[in-house]
C-alpha cells in the first residue's frame, strides 16, 4: 500500500484502527543481541500528518522533539484537553514528525525473521521501510513490534521511516496529568530470530516453589517443523516437560500445525521467596530446539516466586497482610521529559528505598520496561496501571464502542508484557476515565489471562468501595479523607481492600497530617495504604534568555534542587502555553533533579523498620517490617539533653521477628531530672551493602523522650541596659535592622492558595503590611519593664497585641500576647517577625530537626542539636512560599564566623523559620530563581502556625493544626553572643 493510501485513511481520528500489521505483545526479552538503532535520525517537523515536508534536521532518538528546542514546546494541562476539539477528533494543525535513517541489514540475518521493535511513539505510529507501509501503532508507552522480514535485504541497506502524529483520537485517552511531548521516546531496537522461536513465554512461580513456565511457539515460514521441543533450565536445574498438559491438548485436539504450546514444571525445594524486603530472583532461561537439539532461539528471564491474594478484606503478599506505603510515578527527566534511561530509573528507585517506599504505581501508563525489571531487583510492589486516561471526556468516551478496541488492546499488552514481574501485584484499568463498558470488557480479559492478580480501577471503586461486581478487586479511592476510611472499615461493609490510589498530594511545602494518616491505617484493620501523589515535580530545566527547554545540553545545570544562574524550572505556562494548568505539575515529593523533599525524611520516619517505643519505664524495640529481621541493620544510641550534652553508645538491636518488640535495656543511666529534658534516639543504618544503599546509609531515627522538660527556670535578676524604644515603640537593638513586630501572615503554599485560605488572607488584608496598619495604643514604663500595646488593624476586626520588654543579663526579655478577633478564625500563623544584620550566617537550634518541619509535618524531625548555614534551612520549591521552617525549636544562635551575633530563648518549644525573604518576597515570586535574598535574615518565632494540609488536592489540614481566634501568648528572650 503506498503511503499515501495509509495517510488517507485518517487514522489519528479513527478510535477503531489501534493497528495495522503490529505483532502480538509478549514478554520475550530481545534487548540483547538487537542492532539498537538509538542515535542520530533525519527529522522534519510538519504542521499536520498531509503539511508540506520542511527541512531535514538531525536529531536524536529516542526523544521527544518537544524537548528538542523545536517550534512545537510542551505544553503542561491536567484535566482539559489542550485543543477543543471533540473525540475522536483532534486539530488541523497536528505537528507531525518524520524520522528517517538507513540501517545495514546484517549479511547473517539471511533467512531470518527480522522484527523492528519501536518503543514508544506519542501518539500514532506509521512505520515505512524502503518505501512501502509496513505497519501502525498507537499507545504512547508500549512498544510495537513489525515484522520486516519481506521488506528488507539482509547484506544491503534499508530506509526506515517512522512518521508519528502528535495528535490523534488516542490523545483523548491519554489525557494524563503531565507534560503534553511528541516524539520517539523510547528505543528503537531491531533483531532477528529463527522462523521458528518463542513467540511468548509465561511465568507462574508460586510461594510454596511450584513454577510453571507455559511456551507459545511458532514458525513464520510455514507449519511448525516436526520435534520441535522446549527446554528449560532454572539457575542450572532443568525443568520437566509437563507431559499431561501435552496428552490433554492432544485428546482436546487443540495441537495445531500452525501453534505450538509446551508447558515445563519443578517443584522449588526451601525456595527463597520473593517479597518488596526480601527480592529473591532466580535466573531462568528458556530454550526452544529443532528436532536435532539445536537451538533456535532462546529466552532469559527472571523469576520471583510469590502469592498474591485477597483474603476477606485483606490484601496478602506470601499469606501476609502487607501495608503499601506506595507513590505514584511518572516516567520523567527534567533534560529529557518522558525519555528516561535505566540508570535513571534506578536512581529513581534507589531514593524510593532509601526512603521507605515499598511501592509505586506506574501512573497512568506502563511505564519504561527496564523499571519493571529495577523493580523486580530491588524490591517494589507495582500496581502497573494501563494507559487510559480521558478525563476531560471520561463519560463520552467509557462506553462508546468506537474507543472499545483501544480499551482492550492497551489493558491486554500491557498485562501480556509485564505478566513475569514479581514485582507487579496489582493490575490497574487506567486512571480517571468514569466508568463503563469498556473497562469492564478489559477486565474480563485480564481476569481469564491472568486469574493470578487482582484488578483496580478507581473509577469504578468510587461508586460503591464495597460492590464485588465492579471491575476493582482493591477499593481504590483517590484524596479519601482518612476519616471516611477509617469509617468504612468499621462499618461491617468492608469487602475489599482499601488502598488508596493517591493521597497525600506533595504540591509545594505539603503532606500535612501524613504521621496521623498511617497511624489511622496502622491501627484499623480494613486500611493497608495508600500511593502518595506523586514522585516527581515535573519542572523541565529551561533558559531564562530564548524561554527553550535545555534539552540534553542542560545536564549539571542544576544541584540539590536548584538551577544555574539563567536557569529556572518550568512549569504550566512557562513555555508561552495559552492553555495551561500552572504549578500543578509540581507536586512531587522530590525536586525535578530528585533531590528529595523534606517530606521525604518524614516517610522515612513512618515507614520505618524500627520503631522505639518508651512507657512506664520500660524500652521497645519494635520490627515494623513484614517478613524478615533486623539482622541486616546496625544502630547506635544517642542521649541528648536540654543542657547541650550528648552522647552516644553502639546499639544491638535484638533479633525480633517481622510485627515483633523486644525489651532492652536503657542503655544510659538516666541522668538527674534537674538536667531539663533527655531524649533517647536511635540511629538506625543498613549493616551491608544493600542493592539500593551502601554501608551505613541512614535508615530511620526513631526517638523516644526519657524525661520531660522541668518547669521553667525563674526569671534572672534584671540588670543590663535599659531597654531602648524608637518614636514608634519598636524595641531598638544593634543587632536587629528590623524590629520585632507581631505576624499574622505566612507566603501562600500551594494548598493555602488553592485551598482557599490565602483568599481570606487577603480579604482580611493580612498579605498586605499596608493594611495591617499599626496603631501605638499605649506606652507605659513599670520599673524596668516597658510596655506596648498596639493595634492592628484587619477585615476582620483589630488584633491588639502587646508586648513586654524587661532587661535581663545580656540581652532582652519579651512577652507577648495576642488577642485575635473571633473573625480571624483561620490565619497562617501567630508569632514575633524581626531581621538582623548582615553577616549571621550559621543557625544552631536545639529543637526538631535537622530538616523542615510543620506543626502536622514533624514525625519525622528529631529532637537534637542542629547546626545549618542559614542558605541551606531554606526549601527551594518552584513556587517560592512558605519554607524553611523548623518545628519544636526551644533555643537557638545564630552567629557570625567569629561566633558573634544573638542568642534566642523561647518560653516553649516554637515553630522557628530563619531565612533571607520576607514573606512577601516569596509570594510576589512566580519562580525560585526571581528571589532576591536579603543580606540579613527575616527571624520568624511562631507561638502557633497553620498545619499545611494537603488542601491543593485533598483533605486539608485536621482542626486541631488551625490556629484558633482569642488569646494567643508567648515569651522569648533575646542576647548577644
Ligand atoms: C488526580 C489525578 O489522578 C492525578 O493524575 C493528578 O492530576 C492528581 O489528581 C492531582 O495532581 S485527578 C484530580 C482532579 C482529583
Amino acid at each position: 500500500m503506498p503511503r499515501d493510501h495509509l495517510l488517507s485513511l485518517r487514522p489519528w481520528a479513527s478510535p477503531e484502527i489501534t493497528s495495522w500489521r503490529r505483532l502480538p505483545m509478549n514478554a520475550v526479552d530481545r534487548r540483547s543481541g538487537a542492532l539498537c538503532l538509538d542515535g542520530s535520525w533525519h527529522f522534519r517537523l510538519l504542521p499536520s500528518p498531509d503539511g508540506s515536508p520542511g527541512e531535514w534536521t538531525v536529531t536524536d532518538v529516542p526523544g521527544a522533539w518537544t524537548m528538542d528546542g523545536a517550534d512545537d514546546p510542551p505544553q503542561y494541562t491536567n484535566v482539559r484537553m489542550p485543543f477543543g476539539d471533540f473525540p475522536p477528533e483532534s486539530p488541523a494543525a497536528n505537528p507531525t514528525g518524520v524520522y528517517e535513517r538507513s540501517v545495514d541489514i546484517p549479511a547473517e540475518w539471511a533467512g531470518r525473521r527480522i522484527v523492528l521493535q519501536v518503543g514508544a511513539a506519542e501518539s500514532v505510529l506509521l512505520v515505512q521501510v524502503n518505501g512501502t507501509p509496513a505497519g501502525l501503532s498507537k499507545d504512547s508507552h508500549l512498544a510495537a513490534e513489525f515484522d520486516l522480514t519481506d521488506l528488507v535485504h539482509p547484506g544491503e541497506q534499508a530506509t526506515v521511516r517512522l512518521t508519528v502524529v502528535k495528535w490523534s483520537d488516542a490523545s483523548h485517552i491519554e489525557d494524563q496529568d503531565q507534560w503534553w511531548q511528541a516524539g520517539l521516546t523510547r528505543s528503537v531496537l531491531l533483531y532477528a530470530t529463527d522462523p521458528l522461536h518463542l513467540a511468548d513465554v509465561t511465568v507462574r512461580a508460586r510461594q510454596d516453589g511450584r513454577l510453571r513456565v507455559d511456551c507459545t511457539v511458532r514458525d513464520t515460514t510455514g507449519p511448525l517443523p516436526e520435534g520441535w521441543y522446549v527446554t528449560a533450565a532454572l539457575d542450572g536445574q532443568l525443568l520437566a516437560q509437563d507431559t499431561e498438559f501435552d496428552r490433554r491438548n492432544a485428546q482436546d485436539m487443540r495441537v495445531s500445525d500452525f501453534l505450538g504450546e509446551a508447558r515445563l514444571r519443578t517443584v522449588v525445594p526451601d525456595v527463597r521467596t520473593w517479597t518488596a524486603e526480601t527480592p529473591e530472583l532466580y535466573g531462568l532461561v528458556v530454550r526452544l530446539h529443532r528436532a536435532d537439539g539445536s537451538v533456535a532461539d532462546a529466552s532469559h528471564h527472571r523469576v520471583g516466586f510469590r502469592d498474591v491474594a485477597i483474603v476477606g478484606r485483606d490484601l496478602l503478599v506470601n499469606g501476609e497482610r502487607i501495608f503499601v506505603r506506595g507513590v505514584n510515578r511518572h516516567d520523567f527527566h527534567p533534560l529529557t521529559g518522558r525519555t528516561v534511561t535505566a540508570e535513571d530509573m534506578r536512581a529513581d528507585l534507589v531514593v524510593l528505598k532509601r526512603f521507605g517506599f515499598n511501592a509505586v504505581r506506574t501512573s497512568h501508563y506502563p511505564n519504561d520496561p527496564a523499571l519493571y525489571d529495577l523493580a523486580d531487583e530491588l524490591g517494589l510492589y507495582v500496581v502497573d496501571e494501563a494507559n487510559i486516561e480521558s478525563h476531560d471526556h471520561a463519560h463520552e468516551i467509557a462506553d462508546d464502542p468506537r474507543y472499545l478496541p483501544a480499551f482492550v488492546d492497551r489493558v491486554s499488552r500491557m498485562v501480556l508484557r509485564d505478566k513475569n514481574h514479581p514485582s507487579v501485584i496489582i493490575w490497574s484499568l487506567g486512571n480517571e476515565s468514569d466508568y463503563g463498558a469498556n473497562h469492564d470488557a478489559a477486565a474480563g480479559w485480564v481476569r481469564r489471562h491472568d486469574p493470578t492478580r487482582p484488578i483496580q480501577y478507581e473509577g469504578a471503586a468510587k461508586l460503591d468501595w464495597a460492590d464485588p461486581a465492579l471491575a476493582s478487586d482493591i477499593a481504590c479511592p483517590m484524596y479519601a479523607p482518612i476519616e471516611d476510611c477509617v469509617a468504612h472499615a468499621l462499618s461491617g461493609r468492608q469487602t475489599k481492600p482499601l488502598i488508596q490510589c493517591e493521597y497525600s498530594h506533595a504540591m509545594g511545602n505539603s503532606n500535612g497530617t501524613l504521621a496521623d494518616t498511617w497511624a489511622a491505617i496502622e491501627s484499623t484493620p480494613g486500611l493497608q495504604g495508600g500511593f502518595i501523589w506523586e514522585f516527581w515535580d515535573h519542572g523541565i530545566l529551561q533558559r531564562v534568555n530564548d524561554g527553550r527547554p535545555a534539552g540534553r545540553g542542560g545536564a549539571g545545570l542544576y544541584d540539590s534542587g536548584v538551577t544555574a544562574p539563567g536557569h529556572r524550572w518550568a512549569y504550566g505556562g512557562d513555555f508561552g502555553e495559552a492553555v495551561h494548568d500552572g504549578a500543578f505539575i509540581a507536586d512531587g515529593v522530590v525536586f525535578p533533579d530528585r533531590t528529595p523533599k523534606p517530606v521525604m525524611y518524614e516517610h522515612r520516619e513512618i515507614a520505618g523498620p524500627v520503631r522505639l517505643t518508651y512507657d512506664d519505664g520500660v524500652l521497645r524495640i519494635h520490627n515494623r517490617q513484614h517478613f524478615r529481621g533486623l539482622r541486616w541493620l546496625a544502630a547506635e544510641w544517642r542521649l541528648v539533653q536540654a543542657d547541650g550534652t550528648a552522647r552516644s553508645a553502639p546499639a544491638a538491636l535484638p533479633d525480633v521477628l517481622p510485627g515483633g518488640s523486644a525489651e532492652v535495656p536503657l542503655p544510659f543511666p538516666l541522668p538527674e531530672p534537674a538536667a531539663g529534658e533527655v531524649w533517647l534516639t536511635l540511629r538506625v543504618t543498613t549493616a551491608d551493602d544493600e542493592a539500593w544503599a551502601p554501608l551505613g546509609t541512614e535508615v530511620c531515627v526513631p526517638q523516644v523522650l526519657l524525661s520531660p522538660a522541668v518547669a521553667g527556670a525563674p526569671p534572672r535578676p534584671a540588670s543590663g541596659p535599659a531597654v531602648t524604644l524608637d518614636e514608634d515603640a519598636l524595641l531598638v537593638h544593634p543587632l536587629l535592622t528590623s524590629a520585632p513586630v507581631l505576624s499574622l501572615w505566612r507566603a501562600p503554599t500551594d494548598n493555602d492558595e488553592l485551598g482557599g485560605m490565602a483568599a481570606r488572607w487577603h480579604d482580611w488584608g493580612l498579605d498586605a503590611p499596608a493594611r495591617t496598619v499599626r496603631k501605638v495604643v499605649d506606652v507605659r514604663e513599670e520599673g524596668s519593664r516597658v510596655v506596648v500595646l498596639s493595634e492592628y488593624a484587619t477585615g476582620a476586626g483589630p488584633v491588639r497585641h502587646e508586648q513586654v520588654f524587661t532587661p535581663v543579663t545580656g540581652g532582652v526579655r519579651v512577652e507577648e500576647c495576642a488577642e485575635l478577633p473571633a473573625g480571624l478564625d483561620d490565619v497562617a500563623r501567630v508569632g514575633t517577625v524581626f531581621e538582623t544584620v548582615p553577616g549571621l550566617d550559621v543557625l544552631d537550634w536545639y529543637g526538631q530537626g535537622p530538616w523542615e518541619s510543620y506543626p502536622d509535618r514533624s514525625a519525622g524531625a528529631f529532637v537534637g542539636h542542629h547546626s545549618l548555614p542559614v542558605d541551606e534551612l531554606f526549601t527551594p520549591y518552584l513556587r517560592p512560599q512558605e519554607s524553611g521552617g523548623r518545628h519544636g525549636v526551644r533555643r537557638f544562635t545564630l552567629s557570625a564566623p567569629d561566633a558573634t551575633g544573638l542568642a534566642v530563648e523561647l518560653g516553649a518549644p516554637a515553630q522557628v523559620s530563619v531565612n533571607r525573604y520576607r514573606a512577601q518576597d516569596l509570594a510576589a515570586a512566580a519562580h525560585h530563581d526571581e528571589l532576591v535574598p536579603r543580606p540579613g535574615c527575616v527571624v520568624h518565632l511562631d507561638a502557633a502556625h497553620r498545619g499545611l494540609g494537603t488542601a491543593s488536592c485533598g483533605p486539608d489540614t485536621s482542626a486541631g493544626y488551625l490556629v484558633a481566634p482569642g488569646t494567643h501568648r508567648w515569651e522569648w528572650t533575646l542576647r548577644v553572643l
